[in-house]
């Protein structure tokens, strides 16, 4: 029996699983009591831990000491409960702004707690740096080997499309959208100059089932393409797939963040040599097309 946290969301959407906790309504997993109560009569057998209270950099900013504690709660509820529960297999999603910021690049799985994370997200980070954490005390005093994977900027259909507390990319299609339809200028956070690597939700998904199947025992697994593109990149990409024909702005005034966090995939290749990553143009125009199909209804 395999369980679902955050099923709702935008990598869990693209899980299948037999007990499914969608969001907040199905199960509040920041309540000690009731979280344990769950597991406890489902009784499932693996679990993917999807679950989180995430944004992008403004939310991020906006809302540090709430992404520190729901998301510390969530983390350690999830991960005691499944271990009283008999769960033998868990693979959590953190996410790769959880590295330190001043640290020698590529980011590897050694390089977790080599120093801060950056300030803009310096709550969200500590609270999944507990996953590592407590995956690591799990293994060592009961010989579980809970799992984390650590994906870099996730994109994808069911994502949020917030103007201002979304991740770069839904929040620059919803941008792009308004700015065709209302003939105005796109108007895009900061330099342009940030570096990132995307990865598509659908191939989290296909990496997490893959991962499943296998018998690797690793602690911890940068999911990354390790193919970093400049978010001016990202905004003339959206333009194209929207077809959209205005003026793109960078408002130097919205911040930058952190400038790169560029990844090694080296450990990634060793246990899934043959992963054939989905082009970026092609997820994006998915992405753009999904948004357009459910502009009234998705998440924004
Ligand atoms: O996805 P994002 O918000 O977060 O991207 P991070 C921020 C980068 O995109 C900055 C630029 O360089 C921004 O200046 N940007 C341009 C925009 N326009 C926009 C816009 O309209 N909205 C946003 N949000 N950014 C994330 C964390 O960091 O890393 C997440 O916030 C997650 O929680 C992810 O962990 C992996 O990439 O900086």
């Amino acid at each position: 029996m395999k369980l679902i946290t955050g099923a709702g969301g935008l990598i869990g959407s693209t899980l299948k699983g037999d007990i499914i906790i969608n969001g907040r309504s199905d199960l509040d997993l920041r309540n000690t009591e009731e979280t344990f109560k769950f597991f406890k009569e489902k009784s499932p057998d693996t679990v993917i831990h999807t679950a989180a209270k995430v944004g992008g950099l403004g939310a991020n900013m906006a809302y540090m000491s709430d992404f520190y504690i729901d998301n510390v709660l969530i983390n350690s509820n999830v991960l005691e409960a499944s271990r009283r529960s008999g769960v033998k297999k868990l693979i959590s999603l953190l996410s790769t702004c959880i590295f330190p910021d001043n640290v020698e690049y590529p980011l590897t799985e050694f390089k977790v707690q080599e120093g801060e994370p950056h300030d803009s997200y310096l709550d969200y980070a500590y609270a999944k740096r507990v996953l590592v954490v407590r995956c690591r005390a799990i293994f060592n005093q009961h010989g579980l080997r809970y799992q984390c994977v650590i994906p870099t900027n996730v994109y994808g259909p069911n994502d949020n499309f917030s103007l201002t507390d979304g991740h770069v990319l839904p929040s620059l299609i919803h941008k792009c959208y308004l700015a065709k339809r209302s003939n105005k200028d796109f108007v895009v956070w900061g330099t342009g100059k940030p570096l990132r690597e995307f990865i598509y939700s659908k191939d989290v998904g296909r990496l997490v089932d893959s991962l499943l199947l296998c018998e690797h025992s690793f602690d911890s697994l940068i999911l990354s393409n390790s193919v970093e593109m400049p978010i001016s990149h990202v905004a003339e990409e959206i333009s194209r797939c929207m077809g959209f024909k205005g003026s793109i702005v960078y408002d130097k005034s919205k911040p930058d963040g952190q400038h790169r966090k560029p990844t090694s995939n080296a450990r990634l290749k060793k246990i899934l040599p043959n992963f054939d990553f989905t082009p970026f143009e092609e997820g994006l125009s998915e992405t753009v097309d999904w948004f357009i199909r459910n502009y009234e209804s998705c998440r924004k």
